[in-house]
């Protein structure tokens, strides 16, 4: 346990880890069912092209969810993007800009106008109570995200939604197994899309799905992700290539074997840094409602600086140093990437809680790789850095890392000398 700054692996103490932690290290299911499974595919050479292995993996999700239909796909982002097409959006739709790039991109990448709106403070989803002000005539869709498995408003959306006739999409890229007034997500507005990333509690290597209730949505997606094709020699849509391969459905089925365990680990976690954060003044971690289906796979805390005296950028940077790599999700929100900060200058001025909350927020690894005791660890670090914040920022070179750009980490690739 280190008791004082000296210790600190930024000032050139041993680092706590030996191996970084990430935020985002994926959850693997039982190895040899996977494998089985590998080799079943390799046995049967059906490799992609609608599989037994998608099929089935889009049946089980459709059961869990509840939900009518299930399409899977290679990633998240194509999924919303086919969504995007097959419900006809056009012109601007609204969205939250505090998210991950790949909701702007879905829609700049068919020349939709992404039009930005702020969020919930207490939630960080799109406030729904801001949304209305938003529409144009030009408006045809609203996209909430319900961000780290929070929902968003779905009544007031779906109630402006209806009112405006505009289309409503919900990017629940990290709310698979979580549910909303009891019913679970993937059964709002009229589709939603699910991630199953590698760095999702629930992967599938590289995956997504749309999910919906609407049968000739339904249909008209599953053309779309297959070139258009309606059976041999017979294209009656526009598509594009979005199949999801058999190799990331074993994955995907393998993953969900699991589901249980690992919603319970990251459960337990998120109680593990709720105990060990508790007191500590000016930081906040983002609760979940225990009365829902919840899949707890982010812990978010959100830094008040006038009470830390520690920026958020500069607790990053002492954990970085312990090897701890905390992230900063989803700074500095979407308006202030290209070519969104130049093709849309003045965006910002009704973003103000999306850019408070994109300064303050911190993401902490995690998931099957993290134990209670490195919670522990992590947690002891962050206290301790805020007890002596005096004399940490005095020691501190000065603040101008606090807007530097942080590297890209690259993946260490262990070597064989056989
Ligand atoms: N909508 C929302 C709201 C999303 O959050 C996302 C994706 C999408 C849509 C699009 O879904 P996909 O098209 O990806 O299915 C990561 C993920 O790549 C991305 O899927 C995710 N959201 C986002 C929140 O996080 P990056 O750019 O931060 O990834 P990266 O490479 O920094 O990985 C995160 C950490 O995970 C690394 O520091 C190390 C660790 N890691 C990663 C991989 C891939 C591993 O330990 N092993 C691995 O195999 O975006």
């Amino acid at each position: 346990m280190k008791n004082n700054l000296s210790e600190l692996a930024i000032f050139g103490g041993e680092p706590t880890f030996s191996e970084k932690l990430y935020v985002g290290r994926p959850n693997i299911g039982d190895r040899e069912s996977f494998l089985q499974r590998i080799s079943h595919i390799l046995d049967e050479r059906w490799l992609t092209n609608n599989g037994p292995y998608v099929q089935d993996f889009e049946h089980r999700i459709a059961r869990l969810v509840g939900v009518k239909h299930c399409i899977v796909m290679c990633n998240a982002t194509i999924a919303l993007e086919i969504a995007i097409r097959a419900l006809d959006l056009t012109g601007e739709v609204i969205v939250p800009s505090f998210t991950f790039i790949a909701t702007a991109h879905a829609l700049q990448w068919q020349e939709i106008t992404p039009v930005f709106c702020d969020i919930n403070p207490n939630t960080h989803t799109i406030d729904a109570e801001k949304v209305e002000q938003l529409i144009t005539p030009r408006t045809t869709g609203i996209i909430g995200v319900h961000v780290w498995g929070q929902p968003c408003d779905t009544d007031l959306l779906t109630e402006i939604a209806d009112r405006h006739q505009c289309k409503l999409l919900f990017d629940a890229a990290h709310a698979f197994g979580c549910s909303h007034q009891g019913r679970m997500i993937g059964n709002f507005g009229n589709a939603e899309v699910f991630s199953f990333h590698a760095t999702k509690f629930l992967n599938s290597l590289e995956g997504g799905a749309v999910v919906t209730n609407d049968d000739e949505l339904a249909a008209k997606i599953r053309l779309m992700k297959n070139f258009g094709f309606a059976g041999y020699d017979n294209v009656i849509y526009i598509g594009t290539n979005g199949k999801m391969n058999e190799v990331s459905a074993a994955m995907g089925i393998t993953s969900l074997e699991s589901f249980d365990h690992f919603i319970s680990l990251n459960q337990e976690n998120y109680q593990h840094y709720r105990k060990y954060l508790s007191g500590v003044p000016g930081i906040k971690i983002l609760t979940y409602d225990e009365t829902e289906n919840c899949n707890y796979q982010y812990i978010v805390l959100e830094i008040d600086e006038q009470i830390t005296r520690v920026s958020r950028d500069a607790l990053i940077q002492v954990l970085w140093a312990e090897n701890v790599i905390a992230r900063r999700y989803f700074y500095p929100g979407c308006h202030r990437m290209e070519p969104y900060r130049t093709i849309y200058p003045g965006a910002g001025d009704l973003l103000s809680v999306t850019r408070r909350i994109s300064e303050q927020v911190l993401l902490l690894p995690t998931g099957t790789a993290v134990e209670e005791q490195d919670i522990d660890q992590i947690c002891q670090v962050i206290r301790l850095a805020i007890e002596h914040k005096i004399e940490l920022s005095d020691r501190l070179p000065d603040d101008s890392f606090a807007t530097q750009d942080m590297e890209l980490e690259e993946p260490v690739l262990a070597t064989s000398s056989e």
